[in-house]
């Protein structure tokens, strides 16, 4: 029996996880015990991990659609001619921007990197993730403040610190794993939820902040104020490492506490006693999620969140930090090395140091390298309901069902001439609409690296060798590439080994730099096993300790190695409720067991048997009985965007009155969800839709 250790590929805690094997069957699943972040430990998706393509039919070959919506299976030869030609057919029809595509932060770093090469430089297309949906917002908060996309944290600073802040962040739930360490190490800390819901980590923590959805920015300036106020801060922090503090104490003293609670719902005296619990804290850290992330003024939020830190010092030493938690196993990966926001490693598109750096990493004339940033996911999807695109290559994301009104993205393919999803399943919502469907097999089968939360790159490893005609994401990708005519311009890409020697070569010198990380290191230099390795970790550097966190020198990446205050006027939320909509429905995870659009997790046995079959919403026993609803009745919800969905009314005080809380794991709920967006990081404004509810 053969043990390998390998990673988990769904949160974004990138657990590893030891598989045995005998022959080409998985005998048994365990946490790995030495792994830094899971310490023998992990969630019932990673312990399920072998259940992917058991249950549901797995294609093996590309699936054709022909004019009449007829399915065939079609030879890999065949489907690679099929997407080359109807792909370079629109370009020269309607001019390359008309084709694009969307993808993902869960593949490995190698796999983002190939299609980075085959479409951003070589197809001059558009490309973006669905990690727009997730962590553009944090990504730009971290450009503008620090100078790159550097979280400054290691996840053992939760176990480290005395006053934890949870803002939008359900890590119970969504970073399971995460919050047992927590549970495990740090018992006595005291934790603060913030959250409109009280959430399963509310539940769990020493006081809940019930704020009004979207009320996190009015609180966290009048939390800035009262901090200055009583000279709660950090002087010598301030002035040493920080710039923009005198503009933004002069932005902060409007908030007072004296109109604290009509535009958050918390009392004058429960802030007052959040800003005097940070300032008491000796090592106080901030986290948080999708609750900050997803929101029409996501980015000053998270800015907001990271200018707590930075004034009252809790920055770069143990147990502290501004800490933006990422969701999927490789958004990391994805934002320093796919090739769609900025040039591998890092830095932009039009920064002549930085393109000359990329092109002679990869051996490539710089007029190959792409010019410009993509456009935004959003806007991919406008275009093409435009008719502006009109063809789409679809990988590992499944946006028919999460994407924001995601009606939309049906309007969007049947606009399309040609759409392209490549997926592990060919039944997904996204995939039963494509006219070319590309199989590839799971990470169970696959090799390359994912970046985690806490910046730490691990290796997934083929546990399962493929089936004869099974090919992964990476070989589809480099056999598109080579069909497209890209020739000599894929030798150095022939293998995920040699993309990542690629991409090492390209973060030399960069925040970000990897140049002393290999694959044999990633696979365990000793007996143990590997630990992972955070960036940065560059040629040279040895491991000394398993955790290490940024900004312990106080240097940012800004030109005045300074870290930057941002803020501005709160906004008022584009879509108020009124008399018609008078209820505000927000959304996000609903169990462990469940994963996005439920696609890999209805293989698990133990999470399909807990879970509802039927899309659900949470309602407040006060508003039931108004209503006159009872538990289990199924109801119409209609939101501001004039559509209409249904969901079981699950009766729970863990909502508000006039708030409802649905899982994001059924097509519903997103079909309610508007077209809204954060004007810097056009991450969607998933969380507050007004909405109406009708009896069936
Ligand atoms: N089991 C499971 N785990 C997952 C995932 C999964 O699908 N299933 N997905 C992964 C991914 S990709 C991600 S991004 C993470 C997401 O992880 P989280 O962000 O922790 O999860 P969410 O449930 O989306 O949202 C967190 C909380 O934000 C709150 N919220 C809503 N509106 C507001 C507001 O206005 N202010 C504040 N302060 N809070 C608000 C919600 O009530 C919710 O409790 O989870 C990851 N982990
Ligand atoms: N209302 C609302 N909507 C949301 C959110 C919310 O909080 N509220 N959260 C948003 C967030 S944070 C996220 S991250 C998105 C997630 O949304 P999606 O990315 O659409 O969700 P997944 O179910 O993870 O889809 C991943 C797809 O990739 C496939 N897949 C898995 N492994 C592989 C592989 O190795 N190769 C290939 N080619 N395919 C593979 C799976 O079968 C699945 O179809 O949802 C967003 N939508
Ligand atoms: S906590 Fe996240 S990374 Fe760990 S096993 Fe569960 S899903 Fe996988
Ligand atoms: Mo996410």
């Amino acid at each position: 029996m053969k043990k390998i250790q390998s990673t988990c590929n769904l949160c974004a805690l990138a657990c590893n996880i030891d598989f045995y094997v005998e022959g080409e069957k998985i005998i048994k699943v365990s946490p790995t015990k030495h792994y830094p972040v899971n310490k023998g430990f992990c969630c019932i998706k990673g312990l399920n991990l072998d259940k992917q393509q058991t249950k549901v039919k797995k294609s093996i070959y590309p699936l054709l659609k022909d004019e009449n919506g007829n399915i065939k299976e079609i030879s890999w030869e065949e489907g690679f001619k099929v997407f080359v030609k109807k792909m370079t057919d629109i370009q020269e029809k309607y001019g390359k921007e008309s084709v694009a595509y969307i993808s993902t932060g869960q593949m490995t770093t190698e796999d983002m990197a190939i299609l980075g090469h085959v479409g951003r430089n070589y197809m001059k297309i558009n490309g973006d993730g669905n990690t727009r949906l997730c962590m553009a917002t944090s990504v730009v908060a971290h450009k503008q403040t620090f100078g790159f996309d550097a979280p400054p944290y290691t996840l053992k600073d939760a176990e480290l610190s005395d006053t934890l802040i949870f803002i939008g962040a359900n890590p119970v739930i969504a970073h399971p794993v995460f919050w047992g360490r927590i549970m495990e190490h740090n018992k006595d800390a005291n934790i603060i939820v913030i959250d409109p819901r009280k959430s399963e980590t509310a539940m769990m923590a020493n006081e809940w902040i019930d704020i009004n959805p979207k009320g996190d920015l009015s609180l966290l300036y009048t939390v800035a104020n009262v901090l200055i106020e009583n000279e709660w801060i950090n002087k010598n922090y301030i002035e040493d490492n920080t710039e923009g503090f005198e503009e933004f104490k002069e932005h902060v003293s409007k908030f007072t506490l004296d109109t604290v609670y009509e535009k958050t719902g918390i009392s004058k005296e429960r802030v007052y006693n959040l800003a005097k619990t940070i300032y008491e804290g000796k090592r106080v850290s901030l986290w948080w999620t999708m609750g900050v992330n997803q929101s029409y003024e996501g980015v000053r939020t998270a800015q907001a969140i990271i200018n707590i830190a930075l004034m009252t010092g809790n920055m770069g030493k143990p147990g502290t930090g501004a800490n933006s938690l990422t969701g999927q196993c490789n958004a990391m990966g994805s934002r320093a090395f796919s090739n769609t926001s900025g040039l591998y490693g890092g830095g932009d598109f039009d920064n002549p140091i930085r393109r000359k750096a990329v092109s002679e990493a990869l051996e490539v004339d710089e007029s190959i390298l792409a010019t410009k940033p993509t456009i935004p996911y959003n806007a991919i999807i406008e275009k093409a309901i435009a008719g502006e695109i009109k063809g789409l290559w679809i990988l590992c994301t499944n946006p028919r069902h999460s994407w924001a009104n995601n009606d939309e993205f049906r309007k969007a393919a049947q606009n399309l001439e040609f759409l392209v999803v490549q997926d592990i399943y060919s039944d997904t919502h996204t995939a039963q609409l494509a006219d070319l469907f590309l199989p590839s097999v799971p990470a169970i089968k696959k090799e390359g690296v994912l970046i985690n939360t806490e910046r730490r790159l691990s290796k997934v490893n083929p546990v399962l060798q493929k089936e004869e005609g099974e090919l992964s994401d990476y070989e589809i990708i480099y056999n598109i590439g080579k069909h497209l005519g890209m020739g000599s311009l894929l030798d150095n890409w022939k293998t995920p080994r040699d993309a990542f020697e690629l991409l090492k070569k390209c973060s030399k010198g960069m925040p970000c730099d990897i140049t002393g990380v290999t694959y044999e290191l990633l696979e365990g230099p000793n007996k143990e096993g590997s630990k992972g390795v955070q960036w940065p970790f560059k040629e040279g550097d040895i491991i000394s300790e398993d955790e290490r966190r940024l900004y312990e020198d106080c240097k940012y990446y800004t030109p005045s190695k300074k870290a930057k205050f941002h803020f501005e006027d709160v906004r008022e939320n584009p879509m108020k409720t009124n008399e018609e909509y008078p209820y505000i429905f927000n959304s996000g995870r609903g169990t462990v067991g469940q994963w996005h659009t439920n696609v890999r997790t209805r293989e698990i046995d133990e999470s399909v048997k807990i879970y509802s079959e039927k899309s659900y919403m949470f309602m407040n026993p006060e508003l039931a009985k108004e209503l006159n609803i009872s538990e289990n009745e199924r109801v119409k919800v209609k939101s501001m965007n004039g559509v209409c969905s249904e969901f079981d009314v699950k009766i729970s005080d863990t909502v508000k009155k006039d708030h409802l809380y649905a899982p994001i794991h059924y097509i519903e709920t997103n079909a309610l969800t508007p077209s809204i967006y954060d004007p810097y990081s056009k991450e969607p404004s998933f969380k507050t839709v007004p909405v109406k509810i009708m009896k069936k």
